[in-house]
């Protein structure tokens, strides 16, 4: 193995975003040394690597093998002393979290544009995860990016390709690369935290049915090991469950409107009792029961007040965490149970300090993500096997455990609006306006409502004391609801507005109406203040969730 010290130039445009450097694929196709460059400033950035232990692992989408070949030839020439990668270059976001925790890594790079659709044309992405198994907070993507901005030249062994498909260890030059199966470390941690022997039963004996989609995504091998396999559901039970390239021509997104096949299931007339989907990398998850749809937020609330349920959570919660536009649905449970609720802003980063602090046991947030103190990522079959426990144990429908929440704790309707790829320079400007009538706003009343207070959410991590700030402009109101404004940080084209709306209804018997039309003031409230439409140019937005 001959290492090699290449020359490079610094590209302009790899500042990671809300979760890692997420691009067009083309651009690292069509940028040589583009993956190398930002591969290089992540391992300058990291000091103490010599004879250290890396984790290696994609969703499986277009260029994901070709990325890990380079990866793992930079990480040899890099120093690394070991290399755990994922066969066939798989390994979900929450696996490799799990992955890193378990064998002490001093981290681990993940290939995955998450939600977003791959191929030539689609998104790639790249991600750095930290010894704790978590994203890397902000001050280490910061350096990743400033040293991306110096960066002169790279590292790389020069060496055959690596087959990524057969299990097994190689020695490289003092080095050890091993690939490992992607699934048993992470089945065999979900079998700690939920009660496998009632939950086999139940599947087996028809008591209780499932459709997982995994939508040509990375939680197929996953999905069918645990569901079918360990737990005894009859094939056909995970649907789209070979991992493709180009997720079968789909959308990645397990929500209502790319889940389709999962989605018709759930609503014709032979639903199974639980339905779900995860995403490309396999950390989201959407839940759905027999003709009904639960909301991110909702399913995070329900989770914590049945986290009793589940034996990895018998014990109780510590507390819980959501990020600041996830609806308060959480806040309320956690009142119940006498127990911290912490807002954090956007991006499961945030949630690493308080996991790691033992200040909280489940967290989550309304872009269809939930996890817990398991591993330092959202994790989507988690999700899905929690709630399937919750079924067993509880012997009740999806929609009569959420309409049961509801009647104890009241609902908080709530709806994300979308504008997808909106000129940059627009979405800034709606954001500037916005925050220039933050002032004026408090004490106003909108029709039936009147502003509390108004602000540019800014985040103290409680624990190391850090300080983040222009995370959304949030506006309070009474009677209790909320209205939120913020750009994305995970597109790729131009910039996506999100306004994100709440409202709380403790009436019994207001509980079962329509959410659009529940919402409907404070979503023209919202279109008012921010002019989204007329600045636009669109008639509404792009996605509803
Ligand atoms: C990422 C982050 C999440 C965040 C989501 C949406 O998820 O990990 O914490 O909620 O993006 O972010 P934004 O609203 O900025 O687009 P994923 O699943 O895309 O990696």
């Amino acid at each position: 193995m001959r290492i090699e010290v290449r020359q490079t130039r610094p590209y302009p445009d790899q500042k990671p975003g809300t979760s890692g450097l997420r691009k067009k694929t083309r651009v690292f196709l069509e940028n040589p040394t583009y993956l190398e460059n930002f591969v290089q400033a992540i391992f300058d950035c990291l000091p103490d690597k010599a004879g250290k232990t890396l984790v290696l692992g994609g969703d499986g989408r277009y260029h994901n093998r070709k990325a890990l070949q380079t990866i793992i030839k930079m990480a040899l020439a890099n120093g690394f002393g070991t290399l755990l990668v994922g066969q066939g270059g798989l390994l979900s976001t929450p696996a490799a979290s799990h992955l890193i925790r378990k064998y002490h890594a001093l981290g681990g790079i993940i290939l995955s544009a998450s939600h977003n659709p791959g191929g030539p044309d689609g998104d790639f992405g790249i991600k750095y995860n930290i010894d704790n198994g978590g994203p890397a907070p902000e001050k280490y993507t910061e350096a990743f990016y400033r040293r991306s901005q110096e960066i002169s030249e790279y590292r790389i062994a020069v060496m055959d390709d690596i087959d990524l498909d057969t299990l097994g260890e190689h020695q490289l030059d003092g080095a050890t690369l091993r690939i490992i199966d992607p699934v048993s470390d992470y089945a065999e941690l979900m079998a700690q935290l939920f009660d496998f022997d009632r939950m086999r039963q139940a599947l087996t004996s028809g008591k209780v049915s499932i459709c997982f989609d995994a939508m040509h995504a990375v939680t197929g091998p996953y999905a069918k090991r645990i569901l079918e396999g360990q737990l005894g559901a009859p094939q056909g039970s995970v649907i789209n469950a070979v991992p493709l390239e180009d997720f079968g021509g789909g959308h990645p997104d397990p929500n209502l409107t790319y889940a389709r096949e999962l989605v018709e299931k759930m609503y014709g007339p032979d639903a199974p009792t639980l339905g779900a989907a995860s995403d490309g990398d396999g950390d989201r998850n959407m839940i759905l029961g027999r003709g009904f749809f639960v909301t991110p937020s909702d399913s995070l609330a329900l989770l914590a007040a049945n986290a009793h349920r589940a034996p990895g959570y018998r014990a109780g919660l510590r507390g819980v965490a959501r990020s600041m536009p996830t609806s308060r649905a959480v806040d309320r449970v956690a009142d119940a149970l006498g127990i911290p609720c912490y807002e954090t802003p956007t991006g499961w980063k945030f949630f690493g300090n308080l996991l790691d602090a033992g200040k909280i046991t489940l967290c989550g947030e309304e872009s269809f993500g939930t996890g817990s103190d398991h591993v330092r990522e959202k994790d989507g079959l988690w999700a899905v096997l929690f709630w399937l426990n919750i079924v067993v144990a509880s012997g009740q429908e999806v929609a009569t455990l959420v309409k049961d929440h509801w009647r104890r704790f009241g609902r908080n309707y709530y709806t994300r609006h979308d504008y997808e790829a909106i000129p940059s320079d627009t979405g800034h400007a709606i954001m500037d306006d916005l925050r220039r009538k933050l002032p004026e706003l408090p004490g106003q009343r909108f029709g039936s409502f009147t502003a509390r207070a108004a602000d540019d959410f800014s985040y103290t991590d409680p624990v190391d004391g850090s300080v983040t700030t222009g995370q959304g402009i949030r506006i309070l109101l009474e009677p209790e609801a909320r209205l939120i404004f913020r750009l994305s940080g995970t597109g790729t084209e131009g910039a996506t507005f999100r306004i994100y709306m709440e409202r709380y209804e403790p009436d019994p018997t207001r509980l079962d109406l329509d959410t659009q039309e529940t919402l409907a003031e404070l979503i023209e409230l919202a279109e008012t203040l921010s002019q989204v439409k007329q600045r636009t140019g669109r008639d509404g937005p792009t996605v509803i969730t």
